[in-house]
Protein backbone atom coordinates (compact mmCIF):
# COMPACT_ATOMS: atom_id res chain seq x y z
CA UNK A 1 0.00 0.00 0.00
CA UNK A 2 1.43 3.67 -0.79
CA UNK A 3 0.35 6.84 -0.64
CA UNK A 4 -0.80 8.11 -4.00
CA UNK A 5 -2.42 10.96 -6.47
CA UNK A 6 -4.36 10.31 -9.18
CA UNK A 7 -5.49 12.76 -11.78
CA UNK A 8 -9.61 12.71 -11.95
CA UNK A 9 -11.28 14.63 -14.55
CA UNK A 10 -15.00 15.42 -15.02
CA UNK A 11 -15.91 15.65 -18.57
CA UNK A 12 -18.81 17.88 -20.06
CA UNK A 13 -21.50 15.42 -19.81
CA UNK A 14 -21.63 15.58 -16.23
CA UNK A 15 -21.92 19.45 -15.71
CA UNK A 16 -24.56 19.07 -18.74
CA UNK A 17 -26.57 16.43 -16.98
CA UNK A 18 -25.60 18.21 -13.43
CA UNK A 19 -23.70 15.20 -11.87
CA UNK A 20 -21.15 17.21 -10.16
CA UNK A 21 -22.32 17.26 -6.88
CA UNK A 22 -23.32 13.73 -6.78
CA UNK A 23 -20.16 12.09 -8.73
CA UNK A 24 -17.84 14.43 -6.34
CA UNK A 25 -19.78 13.37 -3.09
CA UNK A 26 -18.98 9.68 -4.03
CA UNK A 27 -15.04 10.09 -4.26
CA UNK A 28 -15.10 12.02 -1.06
CA UNK A 29 -17.27 9.50 0.79
CA UNK A 30 -14.99 6.74 0.03
CA UNK A 31 -12.49 8.60 1.74
CA UNK A 32 -9.96 10.06 -0.94
CA UNK A 33 -8.51 13.52 -0.19
CA UNK A 34 -9.06 16.08 -2.19
CA UNK A 35 -5.82 18.45 -3.06
CA UNK A 36 -6.90 20.06 -6.05
CA UNK A 37 -10.19 21.10 -7.74
CA UNK A 38 -10.99 23.37 -10.94
CA UNK A 39 -13.81 24.23 -13.40
CA UNK A 40 -12.14 24.74 -16.50
CA UNK A 41 -12.27 24.55 -20.12
CA UNK A 42 -9.69 23.02 -22.25
CA UNK A 43 -8.35 23.11 -25.59
CA UNK A 44 -7.15 21.30 -28.52
CA UNK A 45 -4.04 21.41 -27.55
CA UNK A 46 -4.23 20.14 -24.07
CA UNK A 47 -6.71 16.88 -25.39
CA UNK A 48 -3.93 15.85 -26.99
CA UNK A 49 -1.52 16.11 -24.73
CA UNK A 50 -4.00 14.68 -22.66
CA UNK A 51 -5.27 12.04 -24.53
CA UNK A 52 -1.75 11.15 -26.90
CA UNK A 53 -2.00 7.60 -26.79
CA UNK A 54 -5.08 7.42 -28.76
CA UNK A 55 -4.55 9.85 -31.29
CA UNK A 56 -5.25 8.24 -34.66
CA UNK A 57 -7.37 4.93 -32.86
CA UNK A 58 -11.20 5.12 -34.35
CA UNK A 59 -12.82 6.83 -31.47
CA UNK A 60 -10.10 9.87 -30.97
CA UNK A 61 -11.86 12.36 -33.05
CA UNK A 62 -15.23 12.43 -31.30
CA UNK A 63 -13.73 11.83 -27.93
CA UNK A 64 -11.27 14.90 -28.27
CA UNK A 65 -14.77 16.96 -29.80
CA UNK A 66 -16.41 15.93 -26.54
CA UNK A 67 -14.03 17.00 -24.31
CA UNK A 68 -13.39 20.17 -25.29
CA UNK A 69 -17.22 20.65 -25.90
CA UNK A 70 -17.97 22.14 -22.71
CA UNK A 71 -16.16 22.88 -19.12
CA UNK A 72 -14.75 20.25 -17.71
CA UNK A 73 -13.94 19.44 -13.63
CA UNK A 74 -10.04 18.68 -12.63
CA UNK A 75 -9.17 17.40 -10.08
CA UNK A 76 -6.44 15.80 -8.01
CA UNK A 77 -7.24 13.22 -5.39
CA UNK A 78 -4.65 11.27 -3.03
CA UNK A 79 -5.01 8.63 -0.90
CA UNK A 80 -3.66 5.14 -0.30
CA UNK A 81 -3.98 3.08 -3.61
CA UNK A 82 -5.59 6.12 -4.60
CA UNK A 83 -5.09 5.04 -8.43
CA UNK A 84 -6.82 1.39 -7.97
CA UNK A 85 -9.28 2.59 -5.19
CA UNK A 86 -10.47 5.18 -8.21
CA UNK A 87 -10.89 2.93 -11.25
CA UNK A 88 -12.47 0.50 -8.99
CA UNK A 89 -14.97 3.36 -8.37
CA UNK A 90 -15.51 4.58 -11.84
CA UNK A 91 -16.31 0.92 -12.91
CA UNK A 92 -14.79 -0.08 -17.29
CA UNK A 93 -13.80 1.85 -19.90
CA UNK A 94 -16.49 -0.41 -21.64
CA UNK A 95 -20.06 0.78 -19.83
CA UNK A 96 -21.80 -2.06 -20.71
CA UNK A 97 -19.46 -3.94 -18.42
CA UNK A 98 -19.55 -1.44 -15.22
CA UNK A 99 -21.50 -2.65 -12.45
CA UNK A 100 -24.41 -1.15 -10.76
CA UNK A 101 -22.61 1.16 -8.02
CA UNK A 102 -19.60 2.39 -10.02
CA UNK A 103 -19.95 5.89 -10.94
CA UNK A 104 -19.90 4.58 -15.17
CA UNK A 105 -22.16 1.86 -14.03
CA UNK A 106 -24.78 4.30 -12.52
CA UNK A 107 -24.24 7.21 -15.20
CA UNK A 108 -22.61 6.55 -18.40
CA UNK A 109 -24.87 4.51 -21.00
CA UNK A 110 -22.13 5.19 -24.13
CA UNK A 111 -18.18 4.39 -24.28
CA UNK A 112 -17.47 7.22 -25.47
CA UNK A 113 -19.42 9.69 -22.90
CA UNK A 114 -17.95 7.44 -20.37
CA UNK A 115 -18.48 10.94 -17.95
CA UNK A 116 -15.28 10.52 -15.87
CA UNK A 117 -11.40 10.10 -16.53
CA UNK A 118 -8.92 8.49 -13.56
CA UNK A 119 -5.40 8.01 -14.35
CA UNK A 120 -4.71 4.46 -14.89
CA UNK A 121 -1.22 3.72 -13.55
CA UNK A 122 1.13 5.91 -11.31
CA UNK A 123 3.04 6.77 -14.55
CA UNK A 124 -0.29 8.18 -16.11
CA UNK A 125 -0.73 10.31 -13.17
CA UNK A 126 2.41 11.80 -12.98
CA UNK A 127 1.95 12.76 -16.59
CA UNK A 128 -1.42 14.35 -16.31
CA UNK A 129 -1.17 16.41 -13.06
CA UNK A 130 1.19 18.91 -14.55
CA UNK A 131 -0.89 19.39 -17.96
CA UNK A 132 -3.62 20.55 -15.59
CA UNK A 133 -2.76 22.10 -12.59
CA UNK A 134 0.72 23.83 -11.59
CA UNK A 135 2.19 22.99 -7.84
CA UNK A 136 1.59 25.87 -6.50
CA UNK A 137 -2.36 25.20 -6.99
CA UNK A 138 -2.36 21.43 -5.33
CA UNK A 139 -2.77 22.03 -1.88
CA UNK A 140 -1.12 19.62 0.75
CA UNK A 141 -3.33 19.30 3.57
CA UNK A 142 -3.50 16.91 6.42
CA UNK A 143 -6.82 15.69 8.38
CA UNK A 144 -4.57 14.04 10.98
CA UNK A 145 -5.74 10.60 10.30
CA UNK A 146 -2.60 9.92 8.60
CA UNK A 147 -0.70 9.02 12.34
CA UNK A 148 -3.33 6.37 12.39
CA UNK A 149 -2.32 4.28 8.99
P1 LIG B 1 -10.23 5.13 -19.46
O1 LIG B 1 -10.91 6.49 -19.55
O2 LIG B 1 -11.11 4.10 -18.79
O3 LIG B 1 -8.84 5.18 -18.88
P2 LIG B 1 -9.04 4.90 -22.10
O4 LIG B 1 -7.91 5.74 -21.62
O5 LIG B 1 -8.75 3.61 -22.79
O6 LIG B 1 -10.08 4.59 -20.94
O7 LIG B 1 -9.92 5.76 -23.10
C1 LIG B 1 -10.02 7.15 -22.96
C2 LIG B 1 -11.42 7.57 -23.34
O8 LIG B 1 -11.65 7.23 -24.69
C3 LIG B 1 -12.50 6.85 -22.55
N1 LIG B 1 -12.80 7.51 -21.30
C4 LIG B 1 -13.66 6.88 -23.51
O9 LIG B 1 -14.32 8.14 -23.42
C5 LIG B 1 -12.99 6.80 -24.87
N2 LIG B 1 -12.96 5.45 -25.39
C6 LIG B 1 -12.11 4.44 -25.05
N3 LIG B 1 -12.38 3.32 -25.74
C7 LIG B 1 -13.42 3.63 -26.54
C8 LIG B 1 -14.18 2.90 -27.50
N4 LIG B 1 -13.89 1.63 -27.78
N5 LIG B 1 -15.19 3.53 -28.15
C9 LIG B 1 -15.47 4.82 -27.90
N6 LIG B 1 -14.79 5.57 -26.99
C10 LIG B 1 -13.78 4.99 -26.33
Amino acid sequence: MSRERTFLMMKPGILQRRLVGEVLSRIERKGLKLIALKLMRIDDELVRKHYAEHIGKAFYEKLAEYTVSGPVVAMVAEGDDAIAVMRRLIGPTDVAAALPGTIRGDFAFHTRLNILHASDSATSAEREIPLFFKAEEIQDWTDGNERWF
